[in-house]
């Protein structure tokens, strides 16, 4: 039997936090009638928020140097769809799963989403993965995939794209995100230019494979792991392939991808204008791709980045309709936990940028008031939406502590002895 946590469970753990949230829901919202904000139409619009679950991510992840797996891990796709709908469970934004093959390959597609289905959970973007060589590869991507000087192994990498589409498209999946790790460490290693060239040559064939009602999604990545110089370093590249390819290819923002200070918000704003932000891998950095939990380095960023967002929605901006995934690498923590608390700084800064008053923000620039734009701004970011969270968590049927709830559930507890530790402990992001 595997454990499951009972809805009943939850109702009896809202039942305790109910007169709380009662009275801190009524507090938020006489204060946000005293500043003229309508609170119905911002529930609304959380209960429409999504975010997709990265497979991956239910794992412990790992650094280079090594990884510590815990008790009860998922062992394979099955039991990370598990955790996946345990984590939608008490959150009730995370519906949608986005697999990596091959480490989600499996043989019986069907018998994958009739799970998934059970369990109330479809499928996002499915991702590929020519960064790593899989057992008995007839080709290596040590220097490269997709750009590889030797076209055998460029064909090998597109291949395993299109067999990426084609298991995506068993599952329901309607976007392929690719990310290559492709470049050089050593200047004159690689040509800068043919490289790309190779590229676009590359996802061309792969393009090519995309049913009529799918997208492709580029995903770039200013270092690691080639030092010197990543094909696909930064969004302007990812949107000069997008460009060359058509109209079902997007880029999209990792938002760990980037040089430390960059505006990754005017970047947001810029693929909005071009039409082509195809939409986010959400994760947190301090340093680097340091893929830590969402909300938990710098929230301010996180809100100005939806903030771009809202107003890309208010405005009615073309071509519109960004996918939402979490990216994160888990070292420290239970995964489910942070993928918990994840979900929820994700949907807290789209709140707190639902609340900007968008229409005293265009006086205030328009009058080139800095200070009072500003103050707009964090007017918003200020405001404590926790109470609003946890009414639209417990409106549709999850936990209003989903923390609390899970730890009091004991569901690792519970899979420790479910999931017999594996033998070896890997190096290595999973
Ligand atoms: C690369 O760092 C990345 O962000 C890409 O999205 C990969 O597919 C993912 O991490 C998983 O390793
Ligand atoms: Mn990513």
């Amino acid at each position: 039997m595997t454990f499951r946590i009972d809805q009943a469970f939850i109702e009896q753990a809202n039942g305790a936090e109910a007169s709380a949230l009662e009275e801190d829901l009524e507090a938020l919202t006489r204060n946000l009638r005293r500043r003229g904000i309508a609170l119905a139409p911002v529930l609304a619009a959380l209960k429409q928020f999504q975010v997709a679950l990265p497979s991956w991510g239910v794992g412990t992840g790992g650094t280079r140097f090594a990884r510590f797996p815990m008790a009860g891990e998922p062992r394979g796709i099955y039991e990370k769809l598990d955790d996946c709908a345990t984590v939608q469970q008490l959150v009730r934004a995370t519906p949608n799963i986005s697999l990596h093959f091959p480490w989600d390959k499996v043989d019986d597609s069907a018998a994958l989403k009739t799970y998934a289905q059970a369990l109330g959970l479809g499928f996002d973007a499915v991702n590929s993965n020519t960064f790593q060589d899989q057992a008995g590869a007839t080709q290596s991507y040590r220097f490269g995939s997709l750009t590889h000087t030797d076209a055998a192994v460029r064909d090998h990498a597109i291949a395993h794209n299109i067999e990426c589409i084609k298991r995506g498209a068993a599952l329901g999946s309607k976007a392929l995100t690719v990310w290559i790790g492709d470049g050089s460490n050593f200047a004159g290693q690689s040509n800068l230019t043919t490289s790309f060239e190779r590229y676009l040559e590359s996802m061309t064939a792969i393009y090519a494979a995309l049913p009529a009602d799918w997208q492709i999604f580029i995903e770039h990545k200013l270092y690691e792991p080639a030092f010197y110089a990543t094909v696909i370093a930064d969004w302007g590249t990812s949107y000069a392939a997008a460009a060359a390819l058509g109209p079902k290819a997007k880029c999209l923002v990792d938002l760990g991808h980037h040089a430390p200070t960059v505006n990754i918000e005017q970047i947001v704003a810029r693929l909005v204008h071009l039409r082509k932000l195809a939409g986010f891998h959400f994760n947190d950095s301090r340093y680097g791709d340091d893929d830590l939990d969402s909300g938990s380095v710098d929230p301010f960023r996180l809100f100005l980045v939806f903030n771009e967002l809202v107003d890309a929605t208010a405005r009615g901006a073309a071509e519109f309709a960004p996918a939402y995934m979490i990216d994160q690498s888990h070292n420290v923590t239970d995964p489910i936990e942070s993928l918990l608390s994840s979900a929820v700084s994700i949907q807290r800064a789209y709140a707190q940028a639902l609340l900007v008053d968008r229409a005293a923000l265009a006086e205030a620039q328009a009058r080139n008031d800095a200070l009072g734009a500003h103050n707009i701004l964090k007017a918003a970011f200020n405001t404590d939406v926790s109470p609003l969270l946890a009414e639209v968590r417990r409106l549709s049927g999850g936990a209003i502590a989903p923390l609390k709830t899970y730890r009091a559930s004991q569901y690792r507890h519970y899979k420790a002895s479910e999931r017999p530790a594996a033998a070896v402990a890997a190096a290595g992001i999973v």
